[in-house]
Formats: C-alpha cells, sequence, structure tokens
C-alpha cells in the first residue's frame, strides 16, 4: 500500500480515496481495491455494469438499498456484495471507514463517475 499512495493508483473524488491495488491491466480478472469513506460522507452510488464485493475492515458507516430503502450498518468484519448492480448510498459514520472492495469485470482505472454515480463500460482492449 504504501507503493501505491501518491501515485496515480491513488484517486479520490467528493467522499472517497481509493487505492486501486489491483487494476484490468494486471489481469487478474477482477480488480482489487481499499478504498476510505471519511466519516460523515454520503456518496451515492450505482455500478450499473460492475458486481463489487466490499469488506469493511475498520470504521464504520451505513448502506442503504434504494430500491427497498433498507439501511444496513457497516463496521469492521461486515461483507456486503452488490450483485444486482443495485442502486445505493453509502454514509460514512462516527470513523473513517476502510474497505475493501473487489470489481467484476475489473476496473480500469480510467473510469469516472457519470451522473448516476455508475462506472460506464470498459470497452478497451488493455
Ligand atoms: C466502496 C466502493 O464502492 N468502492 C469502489 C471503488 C472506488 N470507487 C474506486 O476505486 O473507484
Amino acid at each position: 500500500m504504501q507503493d501505491i499512495i501518491g501515485t496515480e493508483r491513488e484517486v479520490q473524488g467528493p467522499g472517497w480515496t481509493s487505492r486501486r491495488m489491483l487494476l484490468k491491466k494486471d489481469g487478474m480478472g477482477f480488480s482489487f481495491h481499499e478504498t476510505i469513506i471519511p466519516a460523515g460522507a454520503e456518496l451515492n452510488l450505482w455500478y450499473k455494469h460492475h458486481l463489487e464485493a466490499v469488506y469493511c475492515v475498520a470504521g464504520n458507516g451505513t448502506i442503504t438499498d434504494k430500491a427497498t430503502g433498507e439501511t444496513h450498518e457497516i463496521t469492521d468484519g461486515t461483507l456486503y456484495a452488490l450483485d444486482q448492480h443495485d442502486q445505493h448510498t453509502l454514509r460514512g459514520g462516527t470513523e473513517d471507514m476502510r474497505l475493501i472492495c473487489a470489481f467484476n469485470p475489473p476496473v480500469t482505472g480510467r473510469e469516472v463517475h457519470d451522473e448516476d454515480g455508475a462506472y460506464l463500460p470498459d470497452t478497451s482492449e488493455d
């Protein structure tokens, strides 16, 4: 992780910082990230083109499933899996939340969140 901080593999947006440990170009078939959600942040996300599993290893927060309105607490040891391209809201809690995330298909590192909080599908060859 020390090798990634401060490089192009560390990416920041409003309410998140993400360190991409594995990207598409690393050839694993998935991408693998550490994402920090600061206390009190709110993110509206929708990975329309990706499946995502997220495991919390520190801090706390919540996730709300926009389809059902259900909110789940997230703390050290919580896993959530977005297998339905679920629209969701992620909220930081009282302490910065540290999340380990895997994406299938892998993120290339060039995506930007669109107006829905989605990443566009990857059409690149590398
Ligand atoms: C928590 C979450 O959705 N993390 C996704 C990874 C992050 N947005 C990134 O690396 O782009």
